[in-house]
């Protein structure tokens, strides 16, 4: 291997405290986040040694010496009029796609539990706009940005939503599953870390193709994307475990929002600084501002080329935060309103525009173009939602087992559920 991945740890310890959780000089701090690098030492030593080589580097070679050359800002090094373009509008279509979701649900357009993802759309763009097509994604119940992320149609997604034939599950899956073939979103999960071993399995694919099956073109990078309560669930380390024995071409992407449901993550996490159980694993770990696109992009960035080059995987903690509550049935009355005031002036959309506006990337008539185009596609993907049909009943089995008979198909060969009593000491369906 031709890099070593230094052991110097220079992010600052957290300083929160379960008394004081929102007083945290780190949170959302940009000036104190450092970008890291990847590079990875030889593994040859005892596994002390690895463990300890394995560590963090909180400050990036790769930036530092770019900041030497030109003297200038650290991101206007990262980024062109054409990427800041693309960022912007994707994170655009996830904010305005999800102020309707809302509308739309209070409305009565959709049913079961909404998640939406407004304040971390940073996390989404700043990772998946990276991917090609055929990489994969795997998501939680948080999923329609990443989706659109990843290049399913809002029609499609805002029709999963709406339950209708023409999302992209046929409205099988609803707000939770969102699921395509065809874009490599292999789901929207509602248990909270069902979708790492998914994804693990998604990685190991890639591997498998390239390195048994010889197939040359198979190098497809999947990123996980969970929250940081999740992070104590068993999956999370058993699949830590798995992408590094194997060198899994896989990122696993903490969206750290600091909460979980109504639970602090600070009263929750034996150690709060979810990074390190990267290391801890010989892969590595990487903490970062995920309310700033540019630099999640720069990260992201490293991580996918190290996954891609088969150099195994990566734990990235974005700390970020939503700006509403759990779900849109969640009224939002335990999170202090301090700590939502605090984020909700970093908000990375405005970040970016202010960016750009200030380096003269681009002109407030340049973003107001893209907010109008991106308003137009949304209102297009509702009406389109709205007029689509629903399922009809029969398909309520469909897909559920590989084989339904003797499930939802009975000896009859006809659906079960088309037999009157097929609910009888049910719930209703
Ligand atoms: C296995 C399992 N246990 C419990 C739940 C209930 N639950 C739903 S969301 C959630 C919190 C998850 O928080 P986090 O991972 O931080 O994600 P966030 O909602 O903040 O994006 C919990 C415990 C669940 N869905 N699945
Ligand atoms: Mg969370």
């Amino acid at each position: 291997m031709s890099s070593a991945f230094s052991t110097i740890s220079t992010i600052q310890p957290l300083h929160r405290t379960i008394d004081n959780p929102s007083i945290s000089p780190l949170l959302g701090s940009t000036s104190t986040h450092k970008l890291c690098s990847f590079h990875v030492c030889n593994r040859t030593a005892s596994a002390s040694s690895v463990r300890r080589r394995f560590s963090v580097v909180a400050d990036s070679d790769v930036v530092k010496q770019q900041k030497t050359k030109s003297g200038s800002s650290l991101s206007s090094l990262l980024i062109t009029k054409e990427e800041g373009l693309e960022l912007y509008e994707d994170m655009v279509l996830g904010r305005s796609f999800e102020d309707m979701c809302a509308q739309m649900y209070y409305r009565g357009k959709m049913f079961g539990f909404v998640h939406l993802y407004n304040g971390q759309e940073a996390v989404s763009t700043g990772f998946i706009k990276l991917l090609t097509k055929e990489d994969c994604v795997v998501s939680t119940y948080r999923d329609h940005v990443h989706a659109l992320s990843k290049g399913v149609p809002a029609r499609q997604v805002m029709s999963e939503l709406f339950g209708k034939t023409t999302g992209c599950c046929r409205g099988q899956g609803g707000s939770m599953h969102m699921f395509s073939k065809e874009y490599n979103v292999l789901g929207g999960f509602a248990f909270i870390g069902e979708g790492i071993p998914v994804s693990t399995g998604a990685a190991f694919t890639s591997k498998y193709r390239r390195e048994v099956l010889k197939k040359a073109n198979a190098d497809q990078v999947t990123l996980a994307f969970f929250g940081d309560g999740t992070c104590n669930n068993g999956q999370f380390f058993e699949c830590l475990n798995m992408a590094a024995l194997w060198k899994l071409p896989i990122v696993f992407v903490v969206e750290n929002n600091l909460w979980a449901i109504g639970m602090s993550h600070l009263r929750a996490t034996s150690d709060p600084e979810i990074w390190k159980k990267g290391p801890a694993f010989g892969m590595p770990g990487v903490h970062i501002d995920g309310m700033d696109v540019l630099k999640v992009r720069k990260v992201a960035k490293e991580a996918v080329e190290r996954a891609r080059r088969g150099e195994g995987p990566t734990l990235i903690e974005c700390e970020t935060y939503r700006f509403r509550g759990h779900s849109l049935a969640d009224p939002d009355e335990l999170r202090d309103p301090a700590e939502k005031a605090h984020y909700a002036t970093r908000d990375p959309i405005t970040a970016l525009k202010k960016y750009m506006i200030e380096n003269k990337l681009v002109n407030e008539a340049e973003l107001k173009a893209i907010d109008k185009k991106i308003d137009e596609a949304v209102e297009d993907a509702v009406e389109f939602a709205d007029a689509s049909p629903y399922p009809v009943r029969t398909q309520l089995l469909e897909n559920v087992f590989a084989d339904p008979k003797g499930f939802g198909i009975g000896p009859d060969g006809r659906y079960r559920c088309e037999d009157p009593k097929f609910t009888e000491g049910t719930a209703h369906v």
